[in-house]
């Protein structure tokens, strides 16, 4: 009954915008008031996201090797925060934020563009020299996506469903840190991908709790010990340290945790009734 319900709530939202979901009989069971919070916190990233940018590829544009690659990190962390998303603009995801390996000539590839292309010349090449192109895409693209995310619809199985896709990616891929492979400024983007997946999971939390409180317990837990683990590798600034000091024992207790998150965000859906 639970889960026709809220499939039901979920393909009016769907087809009817947010408007529909007022006709909830009770709002612990309504997935529009999470999507629409949720729907808030990508906008507040999206802001501060062409805020940080515009300051990072104005430091790039005017030559500043030293304050670019200070600012790097910190600027996509509001990105970072977004992904389990991404799939809903995976046009800009690409030009934003994709890695050399996409292209067949890599970092020489002319289509080879973003926050990653940026990163090669701060780091690999230590000079802003041919970057002012990228900045201005950079910068363009990021505005875009602010631009879009207004009228943008979230489907609920794509956002409840984007939580666990980041995860496994994290797992799967990040957890090599392949991402931020010139700076290694890996962590703060795992900082930002965790906090991202469990916004969704915290907005969504309360529709579950009663029925499934072994499963929130156990992600509950899950989320606190990849956070105790990051914890040890924050820097002075708030920041993280290099990737490279990362050990194995913490990469392999991240690793087990964040695959343990990935398995159990990826039967949320299920648990909400969203096929
Ligand atoms: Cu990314």
């Amino acid at each position: 009954m639970v889960g026709h319900y809220l499939k039901t709530t979920a393909l009016a939202l769907a087809l009817g915008g947010w408007a529909t979901g007022a006709m909830a009989a009770d709002p612990s069971l309504d997935l529009v008031e999470p999507l629409a919070e949720y729907k808030l916190y990508v906008a507040e990233n999206t802001a501060k996201l062409v805020e940080d940018t515009t300051a990072f590829t104005d430091a790039v544009k005017a030559g500043d090797v030293e304050k670019a690659k200070s600012l790097f990190a910190p600027t996509r962390t509001s990105y970072e925060k977004i992904e389990p998303i991404a799939e809903l603009f995976s046009d800009l995801d690409v030009s934003i934020d994709a890695r050399a390996d996409d292209y067949e000539q890599a970092e020489q590839d002319p289509d080879f563009t973003g926050f990653h292309r940026i990163e090669y010349g701060l780091w690999e090449q230590g000079s802003t020299e041919g970057l002012a192109e990228y900045a201005d895409k950079l910068l363009a693209d990021v505005k875009e996506l602010d631009a879009r995310i207004n009228g943008l619809t979230f489907p609920p199985e794509v956002v409840v469903g984007g939580a666990a896709v980041l995860m496994e990616e994290v797992a799967a891929t990040k957890i090599s840190g392949e991402e931020d492979r010139y700076s290694r400024t890996d962590l703060w983007d795992f900082d930002a991908n965790f906090e991202g997946a469990e916004k969704i999971y915290e907005l969504l939390r309360p529709l579950i709790a009663d029925d499934e409180a072994d499963f929130t317990a156990k992600v509950d837990g899950n989320f606190a010990a990849v956070d105790e683990v990051l914890e040890k590798y924050r820097s002075a600034d708030g920041g993280f340290v290099s990737y490279e000091e990362l050990t194995d024992t913490d990469r392999n207790a991240l690793s087990a945790k964040v695959n343990t998150l990935a398995e159990d965000l990826a039967t949320l859906r299920g648990k909400l009734g969203l096929g």
